[in-house]
């Protein structure tokens, strides 16, 4: 379904029943059989799901582990302030579940119901865990939203006919997703009122402030595809050195300061992933500088902070619409980095060390 339809006709959910390994935490570092897994095609769903690694036990070392996926934590916040009912429905079993969410400070007590894959004959692909769900809540499968990260996670939603928003855990998996009813490229992207649920309250101006994130490095060269002459350079920084904050964070369009040492500190909007335009093979960080610089400054150290999120990456069905993007992304920045809340960064100390 495409935005313009969700507009047009707003679903009424009532409650939200969301996965969890690769939805709201990260385990797939920890459980690399998960890989396997997740690339499921969907062609032979049981005897896959059999071998869903999310079945297994964890250690208490690997459940100590596992990290809030961005905007797991806002995500239940939200919904708990907001009244909405919450199941989480896992594979793992109920116990596994435990382990890994008694990490994460307020969860437990947040989900209505919490349902392991023990508690129901079948796991996922089958819809067992969300007709499941929706009895214990005695809601009707139509009133529930379904977020999941794997195609048995999207199968089983489907198959219990409720609406699903697909949140792929792998990059590049989105065109897998179509059974889903919306495919987003994290939880940052999720539009609760299309669904009839109440809306983030903490978007700022076309943005949504971050805990500041560092990077920085020598200026590297980048694909030279002459984005200085569609007027926008962008100083590329290495990915070598960041892949574990990279995997931290969700490709997208970001923004924050930029300290160049012997030249100042500037405004700056980024592109952070593959640049689905041009089907990039590796991800690249791409700082756009606001200034107009009279020479280039390759290998120069550049330190950015990065303070808050604007968009997901996206296709352009020309390069005219995705300069144009780019520049409404810039206004987007300019506008918000004289707000306090984002304009106190530019003190940062970490801008200006050599
Ligand atoms: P590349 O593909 O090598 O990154 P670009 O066409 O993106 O080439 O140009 C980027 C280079 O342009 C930067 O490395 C930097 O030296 C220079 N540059 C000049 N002005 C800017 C700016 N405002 N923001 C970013 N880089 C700039
Ligand atoms: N590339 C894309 O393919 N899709 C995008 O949505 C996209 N957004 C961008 C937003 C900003 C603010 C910047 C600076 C770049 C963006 N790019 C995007 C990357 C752009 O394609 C890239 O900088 C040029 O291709 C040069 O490599
Ligand atoms: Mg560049």
């Amino acid at each position: 379904m495409n935005s313009s339809s969700i507009m047009c006709f707003p679903k009424l959910i009532k409650c939200v029943i969301i996965g969890l390994d690769g939805t709201l935490v990260n385990t797939d570092a920890i459980l690399s059989f998960q890989e396997y897994a997740k690339q499921w095609d969907g062609r032979e769903p049981l005897q896959i799901a059999a071998k869903t690694p999310s079945a297994l036990p964890c250690s208490p070392f690997q459940c100590c582990n596992v990290k809030a996926l961005p905007g797991a934590n806002r995500l239940i916040q939200h919904l708990k302030t907001n009244g909405v009912p919450m199941v989480l429905a896992s594979n793992s079993p109920r116990e596994t579940i435990h382990a890994k969410i008694s990490f994460h400070y307020g969860w437990e007590d947040s989900f209505s119901v919490i349902i392991g894959g023990d508690q129901v004959p079948t796991g996922k692909p089958s819809p067992d865990i969300f007709f499941e769900a929706a009895r214990r809540l005695r809601m009707e499968p139509s009133s529930c939203l379904v977020i999941e990260d794997s195609l048995p996670g999207v199968t089983a939603g489907k198959a219990a006919e409720m609406e699903v928003v697909a949140v792929p855990s792998l990059p590049k998996q989105s065109h897998l997703f179509t059974a889903a009813d919306e495919v987003i490229n994290s939880l940052l992207d999720l539009r609760l009122e299309n669904w009839g649920l109440p809306p983030f309250a903490d978007w700022v101006e076309g943005t949504l402030p971050v805990d500041p994130w560092y990077i920085g490095g020598p200026v590297v060269k980048g694909f030279g595809r002459g984005s200085k002459l569609l007027g926008i350079p962008t100083a590329n920084l290495s990915t070598k050195d960041y892949l574990d904050i990279l995997s931290e964070h969700p490709a997208g369009v970001y923004f924050g300061w930029a300290g160049l040492p012997a030249r100042g500190i500037f405004k700056m909007v980024m592109s952070i992933g593959w640049n689905p335009y041009f089907g990039n093979k590796e991800k690249t960080i791409e700082p756009w500088l606001l200034h107009e610089f009279t020479e280039d400054f390759y290998g120069e150290e550049l330190r950015l902070v990065i303070v808050g999120y604007i968009r997901p990456e996206r296709n352009f069905p020309s390069l005219e619409s995705l300069i144009a993007k780019i520049h409404e992304d810039r206004r987007v920045a300019e506008r918000a980095l004289d707000l306090p809340m984002y304009s106190s960064h530019k003190n940062d100390s970490y801008l200006r060390k050599s």
